[in-house]
């Protein structure tokens, strides 16, 4: 009786696993009481041995998750230097810099670009469907430029005070920029869908410093998916970083590459906001290669 439940413990192997010694020294008290009355063998004995304890203990395992989630973004929000990827195409950095331009400066810097700046909304024509861009837009630079199909023109009157936050922000980056797109979301419902900045004339590995002044907008970055998973953006990685009056955010190494980003629209009503981004455009991108 005593070995058959010593058995059924050892094979189910819930509970716990049974010590070797007190297996054999069960069996072999069992075998010697049996030995008395069947007369067994030292050589059955042996055997008998042999096979409990080459029996396999079972041990429970719990089955794997298998089941995939997207991860959680994260949340950058304080000063710093963050490398966000890094892949064969390079190390993708943010250096996000808040209160670059401190507040009361930068409410009369809000109030002149939203007056002086010619702010234009524009076009776009998809399969033979025109939209509205929801936001209005300019552009700085002696090159036009372009994207999704649409061009500005060229326009070297630079605004004195943009001039001035265009060397403001290159003694401090120590890059230099002779382009900009000016960006103005009226309400919570303009916004710029997922892009990169990735345009031939702006060469390889661009930097890009963003310059944001009214309410606070959530600019967010997703890194394009692997080939294997067939533009799927679902499982990527994501960062949040919410770009405040004054702040600074430079996008630097293969950010455009390997990221897409965004500023969606809100549910809740937001005031109206200005977003400067200086870039580098290079005539002959062709050029760049040689
Ligand atoms: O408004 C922003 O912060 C982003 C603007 C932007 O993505 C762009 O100009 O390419």
């Amino acid at each position: 009786m005593e070995d058959k439940r010593q058995r059924a413990r050892v094979q189910g192997g819930w509970a716990r696993s049974v010590n070797k010694r007190g297996a054999s020294n069960t069996a072999s008290g069992v075998s010697s009481a049996r030995s008395q009355v069947l007369g067994s063998t030292s050589h059955s004995r042996a055997k008998r041995d042999k096979r409990l304890s080459s029996e396999k203990q079972f041990v429970f395992k719990a089955p794997e998750e298998v089941v995939r989630k997207a991860p959680e973004p994260k949340i950058i929000e304080k000063q710093g230097v963050y490398e966000i990827s890094t892949l064969p195409s390079g190390v993708s950095r943010i250096h996000l810099v808040p209160g670059f331009i401190d507040l009361n400066e930068a409410d009369w810097m809000f109030g002149q670009l939203f007056q002086e700046i010619p702010w234009r909304q524009r076009t776009h024509v998809r399969q033979d469907q025109s939209f509205d861009e929801p936001r209005l837009t300019a552009w700085y630079g002696e090159l036009p430029y372009t994207y999704s199909r649409l061009t500005m023109q060229a326009n070297a009157d630079w605004h004195p005070l943009l001039t001035m936050l265009k060397d403001r922000i290159e003694d401090f980056t120590k890059n230099t920029f002779n382009s900009l797109l000016c960006n103005l979301y009226r309400n919570e419902k303009d916004s710029v869908d997922w892009h990169s900045d990735d345009e031939p004339a702006l060469g390889q590995n661009p930097v890009i410093a963003s310059l944001s002044f009214g309410a606070t907008r959530m600019f967010e970055l997703r890194k394009k998916p692997l080939p294997e998973e067939n533009n799927d953006y679902t499982y990527v990685q994501r960062v949040h970083v919410p770009l405040d009056h004054g702040t600074l955010l430079m996008m630097e190494g293969a950010t455009q590459e390997d990221w897409q980003h965004r500023v969606p629209k809100h549910y809740h009503s937001r005031e109206p906001r200005i977003n400067l981004t200086f870039r580098t455009m290079y005539p002959d991108p062709e050029m760049l290669h040689t």
